[in-house]
């Protein structure tokens, strides 16, 4: 008799619990792929787009009330209260369980159980992670094919070795007879939990992107977070770009940008310097571990990209664009009269005839908009034209520099650059951002977003700065210099001052060039910012005020910031690093020297 395998054991203990009308073990074939398309139309979520236009592509509505992550409904059970952090919302493990069990219970009634093993990294690699999601959606399982490495050959490489379950329902059991919805799911009974300890994930009630899609933010951000902790590497919400200058000499660059702020565009940005050249790693996250020669290497663990479309346009990412013109799921866009896709931004002049995405008929006067602020293309990677050709390397890239940025209309400049990993750090710790459709919530309320992993963070924060600044302790090498960028400053009309997208990479070369010695700068109380000639701003249309007005750094907007930081860092009480509230004093008096000796 063959042995049972931690996953049978799973699956027969999930089985028991949910009660599915069938249970199918996920291929990973493109039949599979089909079949669940096949069972989507029939439902009603998706239509197939106009294969001539489209190929191979499909549009899927989802339920008015399940468009985006919901933070609210978002837990992490640790033991400890203290150990889940003021960053998260937490529930003990007792508790959460007591409240899950009956909602789980016989929550598949009447639906199929899909069982998909998931690779997050190339199979096999020492990087790699593995999960196991069950879940109830088609949708999920089609959109886990793009998404992740699986199915069988998955399986195959668990045998009988650990990974993270990943428990997943839409939370709408059917009763015999009982029509379903056409995009069936349970936001009045949601919950997004994640067992730190444990490394276990429970997802009830949203069928809708990283609330559902485990392998994404819950996996590889929030179990993975706490996973690296332990390892000493890190899991982090960044893009990976390569840049290539005239000279052909290599330089990979990782990013963190809040959701919804600029990752996806930075990763696949065509640069509008001649001769330099840019191209994909990864547009979402970022697992980065110590090589052998003691730098810091990155992979990107996921297959796929989940992309915010509106503002997708072949102006302001052509790579998207060419990504995107088979082989999609785009899920709450607009659909035109000739069976393509359309959201706001994607051309000029709207088309004079849309179903939005609601399922209802849109014309340029209508009052809302026509596709979902949050709506999004699934699409391969393999497709990007941009695509480094070391995207899939088992080992990762070596990581020169790394960039914070979050949408500030005010105070933070262009770019400045850390004196040293530290101050990096504290920079980091204090990036704010105004607030996107990407999550539900108030748009463009300022906010503290942290590495841009407040929502993403599977333990107390400022454990988690504590941990960035370990790496520095025990680094054999140098690590990455530290980059703060804010592409969303405005001008007094409230129009960006920059024009953002390919023109970042002017930006882009000035920290190639500083990561190879060549480019001048000067120091300011807030690091290192550009020298008046720093930047190539030739050819665009920018005053000198206007660059001055870019790169400016605001004493007296700074010094106003001060105080809010500090009872920002008082919520993390004790546990707050003592680097991290050292290099907030030495800021404080490096910023009131500067107004002295400007008074
Ligand atoms: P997630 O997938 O949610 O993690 O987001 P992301 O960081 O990958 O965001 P993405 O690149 O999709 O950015 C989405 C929004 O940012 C769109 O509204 C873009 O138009 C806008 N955006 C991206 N880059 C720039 C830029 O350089 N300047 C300006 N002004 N807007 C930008
Ligand atoms: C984000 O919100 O940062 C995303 C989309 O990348 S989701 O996968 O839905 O979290
Ligand atoms: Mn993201």
């Amino acid at each position: 008799m063959p042995q049972t395998t931690k996953v049978e054991t799973w699956v027969q203990k999930v089985k028991e619990l949910c009660q599915p009308e069938n249970i199918v073990i996920c291929s990973g074939t493109p039949e599979e792929y089909d079949q669940m398309w096949e069972l989507l139309i029939e439902s009603g979520a998706a239509r197939r787009l106009n294969n001539t236009k489209r190929p191979n592509s499909y549009i899927v509505r989802s339920d008015p009330d399940d468009v985006a992550r919901v933070e609210s409904r978002t837990f992490v059970c640790s033991h400890e209260e203290e150990d889940a952090g003021p960053n998260n919302n937490w529930m003990s493990p007792k508790d959460m369980k007591a409240t899950l069990t009956p909602l789980f219970s016989g929550c598949m009634r009447g639906r199929t159980m899909y069982v998909i093993p998931f690779s997050m990294g190339p199979i096999g690699s020492p990087i790699a992670h593995i999960g196991v999601q069950i879940t109830d959606s088609p949708y999920v399982v089609a959109s886990m094919h793009i998404m992740t490495r699986m199915g069988r050959a998955v399986l195959d490489a668990i045998g009988s070795g650990d990974f993270v379950p990943c428990l997943h329902s839409v939370g709408k059991p059917l009763c015999k007879g009982e029509a379903d919805a056409s995009w069936p799911c349970n936001p009045n009974q949601l919950y997004v939990a994640h067992f730190p300890e444990e490394r276990q994930i429970f997802s009830f009630g949203s069928g809708y992107g990283g609330n559902a899609l485990l392998g994404k933010k819950c996996f590889a951000l929030r179990i993975a977070s706490t996973m690296a902790r332990e390892g000493g590497w890190l899991a982090e919400h960044m893009l990976i770009l390569k840049i290539t200058n005239p000279e052909g000499i290599v330089r990979y660059i990782a990013g963190a940008f809040p959701s919804a702020c600029g990752k996806t565009n930075l990763a696949m940005l065509v640069p509008t310097i001649p001769n330099w050249q840019v191209e994909t790693v990864g547009d979402d996250i970022c697992w980065m571990q110590f090589g052998d020669d003691g730098r810091l290497y990155g992979i990107n663990p996921e297959a796929g990209f989940f992309g915010v479309a509106p503002g997708t346009s072949m102006q302001s990412n052509p790579n998207a664009m060419l990504t995107l013109r088979k082989n999609c799921i785009f899920t709450n866009v607009a659909e035109t009269d000739e069976g393509d896709v359309w959201w706001e931004g994607m051309t000029e002049k709207p088309p004079a005839h849309l179903i939005d995405w609601r399922g209802e008929d849109w014309t340029p006067d209508s009052a809302n908009t026509a596709a979902h602020p949050n709506a999004r293309f699934t699409v391969s990677a393999r497709q990007c034209p941009t695509m480094a050709e070391e995207w899939e390397d088992r080992s990762g890239v070596p990581i020169s520099a790394i960039l914070f940025g979050g949408r500030r209309a005010t105070v933070v400049p262009l770019v400045n650059e850390s004196a040293n990993w530290i101050q990096g750090v504290f920079f980091g710790s204090i990036v704010s951002s105004e607030k996107t459709a990407a999550a539900a919530g108030n748009i463009g309320k300022l906010r503290r977003d942290p590495m841009a992993m407040l929502p993403f963070c599977g333990y107390n924060m400022a454990d988690y700065w504590q941990h960035w600044i370990n790496l520095a302790k025990n680094a054999t090498t140098k690590l990455p210099s530290i980059y703060y960028v804010n592409w969303f400053r405005k001008d007094e009309n409230g129009d960006f001052l920059w024009p953002g997208f390919g023109e970042n990479s002017r930006v882009l070369k000035w920290i190639f060039d500083r990561c190879e010695g060549n480019a001048e700068v000067i120091k300011t109380p807030i690091g290192n910012v550009p020298s008046p000639d720093g930047i190539d701003f030739s050819g665009l249309k920018l005053s000198s005020s206007q660059i001055e007005h870019l790169l400016k750094v605001e004493i007296d907007g700074w010094l106003k910031e001060i105080p809010s930081i500090k009872a920002y860092y008082k919520e993390y009480h004790d546990r707050l690093p003592k680097e991290l509230s050292k290099e907030l004093e030495e800021l404080k008096s490096r910023l009131e020297d500067a107004k002295q000796s400007t008074l």
